[in-house]
């Protein structure tokens, strides 16, 4: 959870035609800009340098970077994701990447895998199969991953979970933050496990960026679980990007 940089995707004027489970308004980019100004202006605050890559119209859901690619000390895989409106966006990203990594791969497949799936610990690099991340996919980055040392463990996304991470954040190398029906699962056996709030399970995708975590505004219990469990909590806008099941984490790239 300590990084030096970080690389965000400004919303385009498409990003009304986002990609949705469910259909609960049409986002307003005006107050989607102004929460990722804030996002953007609180990940810099930390020390890290923000490349903000330009809007990107033909892609509705370019904003959420972090389904692109995986980003590791060692190098950097480009992901293969599972919804073919979004399968562009990968070469959009490519350039980004090479300009910070000797070493860049890439997921050809036939598989396919999305970095919201991906929940990187201090020991172990847990990939959820989902919707979206399919067992080829996961096999295929098992591979890389070893190839640097890594140890890769498949778990599930709960059914109706667009993303593994939708549910859970790492909150430091052994903490993690996670929904009570996803910590059900067993999948975090072994590390220190904080819940949401009941009714609050929307606030389980958060970041842990150096010493801030950033969490969606309008989570009060959980905010508060966080702030006396020690952590420095900032509360982000994030009512437009929820319209199209995004959250903290989608929004950048951290490495
Ligand atoms: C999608 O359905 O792909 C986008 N509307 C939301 C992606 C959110 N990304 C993430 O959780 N990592």
């Amino acid at each position: 959870y300590e990084f030096s940089r970080a690389i965000t995707r400004r919303p385009a004027p498409s990003v009304i035609d986002g990609l949705r489970a469910e259909d609960i308004g049409t986002p307003d980019l005006g107050r989607m800009q102004k929460a990722h100004d804030h996002y953007v202006a609180t990940l810099k605050s930390t020390g890290a340098e923000v490349i903000e890559l330009p809007p990107l119209d033909a892609y509705p859901d370019a904003l959420f970077v972090e389904d692109t690619a995986l980003c590791l000390p060692r190098g950097a895989v480009l992901m293969r994701p599972g919804a073919p409106s979004r399968m562009g966006e990968v070469a959009e990203m490519a350039p980004a990447l090479r300009a910070c990594y000797g070493e860049l791969r890439e997921i050809a497949g036939p598989g396919h895998i999305e970095g919201g799936d991906i929940l990187v610990t201090g020991r172990e690099i847990l990939v959820g199969r989902s919707d979206r991340t399919d067992a080829a996919g996961v096999a295929e980055l098992a591979g890389i991953v070893s190839d640097w040392g890594y140890t890769l463990r498949e778990v599930f996304t709960p059914p109706g979970v667009l993303h593994f991470k939708t549910d859970c954040s790492l909150l430091d190398g052994e903490t993690i933050l996670a929904t009570e029906r996803l910590d059900a699962s067993g999948c975090f056996d072994g590390y220190r496990v904080i819940h949401t709030a009941p009714g609050e399970e929307a606030a389980a995708n958060t970041i842990r960026f150096n010493k801030l975590v950033l969490m969606p505004a309008g989570f009060p219990k959980t905010a508060e679980i966080l702030d006396k469990a020690g952590f420095e909590v900032v509360e982000i806008d994030n009512s437009e990007c929820a319209k199209l099941d995004g959250g903290m984490s989608c929004l950048s790239l951290r490495f």
